[in-house]
């Protein structure tokens, strides 16, 4: 049994026996060769190291089998090595591109021992686990080889950050891995993954993509869930020689005797670059993998916290809901959420202070009676080092194995504590607060922020759990309680820990009304900070992320801010974060104090209402961290369209074009477009559509189409849509019947519509309707809408 292997349309996969050592062949050029899995352990007598040798190792099953990913060919191993049982398993998936395996470990010693990784690819002249014990001047020998393609090009790696607000984008050779300045003051990232320095040199969490810009291809490795084990990956870019190390943390969680633990599934994955959703076998899988279910609505909204801080105020809260309330019919607003500040001092969550005289729950009852939905901040595993919690409960605090409370980084609090979530009374504290907030209160939407300080690094109650596996059981028992139709916001959260729990989760860092992060109105030390609040940081994770909406959960971007005043964002910016934010298709709370907005700050957020529907492809989201070109495919009883958009990331103007080939639109003699900002639409020739100069930071709107000898509804400043507004569309010899509105809404503005003659009639329920041509056989009219109407051209 020397070879054994497996075949998919998608890899060829060989296992060496009994060295251990395998390859993985891609059609197309992809190949890992060589490389093996490892295991770091500590037992009493010391550290151990299992290099992926398969001495005597057994196959306990080779053939086809279904699985939640589909048909799969797999193969099973098992070798017992000094007291400890290994178990090998790997598939290869016959319908999607996935590579699959995973590594189990039995303690069948009479003692127990720690882990502290398992190694799931080791590739490359740097792609070598640690040993579990670093001894001086031992060589590491190089591990196989990992080519894109025959010929390597310009590599990039896309890192996925390890929480909702931690960096996520792609680099290059010369990029460094972006580090804060602030060090430990700002929260800990993954705090057992350190952050490399060296140009070329990073980490990635849960997975990552390494690529060739030159040959449009890559590689995405990580794993399908993180129920078992936090996962990160670390690549080292060197154009003939990159190398990639994936690997389980262990958490020095105890194996008992008896006892196994079995890493989440890791895979890999073949990319094409140019695929209009290059990473979605993936991202699928992780969804089925974890079985999610999307039912609930995009949250659509109000917080506090971008305008009151920890001022919020129940007067501030009751004013905003006033004016949402009134504005339905413009403005429909569904949840009203309550951020952090309503805390007494020093009080746990949900004591209100003197701000909130009549509690918490009176409030959300006041929301509810003017229909609409309360929510409610909570951070449910953090606190402030003297807080009550802290002092009278000591021992819910996770501490170090120096017997030191961990830092959950001055976040939250100066030196903040996490706390210890496997601990009995930790989990009876948080579903007693979960209890109140739902089932006392009322509140049904919860922003459970912080939760990173659940999974800090230290000594806990039951140490047989690892970070991931304490989480994972704390948000399932977060779930249970609140029930099934209570919407549930994951913030602060190690990103595969939500899967199957969050309805949203929050994927990029706080935003704030600066386009570059400042503090106290200066942008010196912290312009560049990855992760400090700023529509920039927003925009690149809201850009990176974007493959994750509607397969995860619901992607939440953060806050919309459209003030026109107490802000330093220039009218481009804020209609750039308008604009990403309503693409993205996410979750969207406004956060402004609404009754000081502006005529023309209202229409632009009346505008997003309700929410599009679709994904947003980011073209290049796997090549760059500033990714500028997007697109959102619709359609609608009037055809299909492509809303396209440039971002112009640069501090100057610009003059950018859409390449709608790239962007996936079919090959047409010319294209129709309409942009709703700069209020105009028009013909392109070319499939190089030119959008103009666009200011700095500023975007390009473009809904696009190909043109045709049909009558055609091109855009309006109506919905963002473009489109969304036509309900029915009926089209005569020499008239076309159109059904326009939006449910329940008023709405009044411009549309464009390209008529194959000049029309002769236009009437909306009837009525006449006022247009002109605007030249290339197109009309723009001026419509007042309420609720649905019935417009009738004919020509
Ligand atoms: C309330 C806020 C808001 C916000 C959350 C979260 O690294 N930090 O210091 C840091 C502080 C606050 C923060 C994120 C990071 O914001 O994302 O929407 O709810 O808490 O305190």
């Amino acid at each position: 049994m020397p070879n054994l292997g497996l075949e998919s349309r998608f890899f060829s996969f060989y296992l060496r026996l009994p060295e251990g050592r395998w390859d993985l062949i891609a059609p197309g050029g992809l190949r890992v060769e060589e490389t093996r899995l490892g295991v770091s352990l500590r037992t009493a007598q010391g550290g151990l190291r299992w290099d992926g040798a398969l001495e005597g190792a057994e196959v306990i099953h080779q053939g086809r089998e279904i699985g939640v990913h589909g048909p799969v060919e797999s193969l099973r191993l098992r070798m017992v090595n000094e007291g400890l049982a290994f178990s090998l398993e790997f598939a290869v998936c016959l319908e999607v591109p996935l590579f699959l395996w995973r590594v189990g470990l039995l303690n069948e010693t009479a003692t127990g021992f720690s882990l502290d990784s398992v190694d799931l690819l080791q590739v490359g002249p740097h792609g070598q686990g640690e040993p579990p014990v670093r001894r001086r001047g031992a060589t590491r020998a190089p591990l196989g080889a990992l080519r894109l393609h025959p010929d390597p090009g310009d590599l990039a790696f896309f890192s996925n950050g390890f929480q909702s607000w931690s960096f996520t984008g792609a680099l290059g050779s010369r990029n460094r891995m972006p580090r804060t300045r602030l060090g430990p003051i700002l929260w800990p990232e993954n705090p057992d993954t350190a952050v490399p320095r060296s140009r070329g040199d990073f980490v990635a969490h849960m997975f990552g993509v390494l690529s060739d810009r030159g040959h449009r291809r890559g590689l995405l490795a990580g794993f399908l869930s993180q129920r078992q084990a936090f996962g990160s990956l670390r690549c080292r870019l060197a154009r003939y020689s990159p190398s990639l190390r994936l690997w389980a943390h262990g958490d020095q969680v105890e194996i008992l005797p008896g006892a196994a633990i079995t890493t989440d599934w890791a895979c890999i994955q073949a990319v094409d670059l140019d695929a209009p959703d290059p990473i979605a076998p993936y991202l699928q899988a992780v969804a089925s993998e974890n079985d999610v279910r999307l039912t609930r609505p995009v949250p659509v909204g109000w917080c506090s916290w971008y305008k009151y801080a920890r001022q919020v105020s129940q007067a501030a809260v009751e004013s905003n809901l006033a004016w949402a309330a009134d504005q339905q019919a413009a403005i429909p607003l569904e949840i009203v959420q309550v951020d952090d500040g309503y805390q007494a001092a020093e009080a746990e969550m949900l004591e209100s202070n003197e701000r909130f005289p009549a509690g918490l729950a009176s409030l959300a009852s006041s929301i509810r009676a003017r229909g609409l939905t309360p929510g409610l901040w909570l951070a449910p595993f953090i606190t402030g080092p003297r807080s009550a919690l802290a002092r009278r409960h000591p021992a819910w605090l996770l501490r170090t194995r120096h017997g030191l409370p961990a830092n959950a980084g001055s976040t939250w609090a100066p030196l903040s504590r996490g706390l210890d979530v496997t601990h009995p009374e930790v989990i009876a504290y948080t579903q007693e607060l979960i209890r109140r907030a739902v089932h006392d209160a009322g509140f049904r939407y919860l922003k459970l922020d912080f939760l990173y300080a659940g999974i800090l690094v230290g000594r806990r109650h039951d140490p047989t759990l690892t970070r991931a596996q304490a989480l994972e059981a704390i948000l399932r028992r977060i779930r249970d309680v609140a029930g099934e139709d209570v919407t549930l916001l994951g913030c602060g959260c190690p990103m595969g820990s939500g899967l199957g729990v969050f309805d949203a989760m929050r994927i990029g860092t706080d935003v704030s009304a600066e386009w570059h992060p400042a503090y106290f109105g200066t942008q010196v030390l912290f312009k560049p900070e990855p992760t400090f609040p700023s529509v920039r940081n927003v925009l690149r994770n809201v850009l990176a992320r974007s493959g994750m909406h509607r397969r995860w959960w619901i992607n939440d971007p953060d806050c919309l801010l459209v003030r026109q005043e107490d802000t330093r964002l220039t009218p481009a910016e804020v209609q750039t974060l308008v604009t990403v934010l309503a693409l993205s298709g996410g979750s969207l709370l406004v956060s402004d104090d609404m009754p000081a907005l502006d005529e023309e700050r209202r229409e632009w957020l009346s505008r997003l209402l309700p929410p599009l529907e679709g994904r947003l492809q980011v073209v290049e989201a796997l090549e760059s961290d500033r990714p500028s070109s997007m697109v959102l495919p619709q359609t609608g009883p009037a055809g299909e369209w492509w809303l396209s958009a440039a971002l112009n990331w640069d501090e100057a103007p610009r003059a950018m074009t859409l390449d709608l080939r790239r962007l996936g639109l079919p090959e047409a003699d010319s294209y129709r477009w309409s942009d709703p900002w700069g209020r105009q639409a028009g013909v392109s020739p070319s499939a190089v559509l030119d959008a103009g100069i666009v200011p700095a930071h500023g975007i390009a709107l473009r809904a696009v189409r190909p043109a045709t000898a049909e009558p055609a509804w091109l855009g309006d400043t109506l919905h963002i849509s473009q489109g969304a507004v036509v309900t029915a569309w009926e089209r005569g010899a020499r008239s076309l019947t159109a059904g326009v509105g939006l449910v329940g809404r008023r709405r009044e503005g411009t549309a464009w519509l390209w008529l194959p003659a000049k029309p002769l009639r236009m009437a909306l329920d009837g009525a006449p309707v006022t247009w002109r041509a605007v030249g290339a056989g197109i009309v723009a009219l001026e419509l007042r809408l309420a609720g649905s109407s019935r417009l009738e051209v004919e020509w």
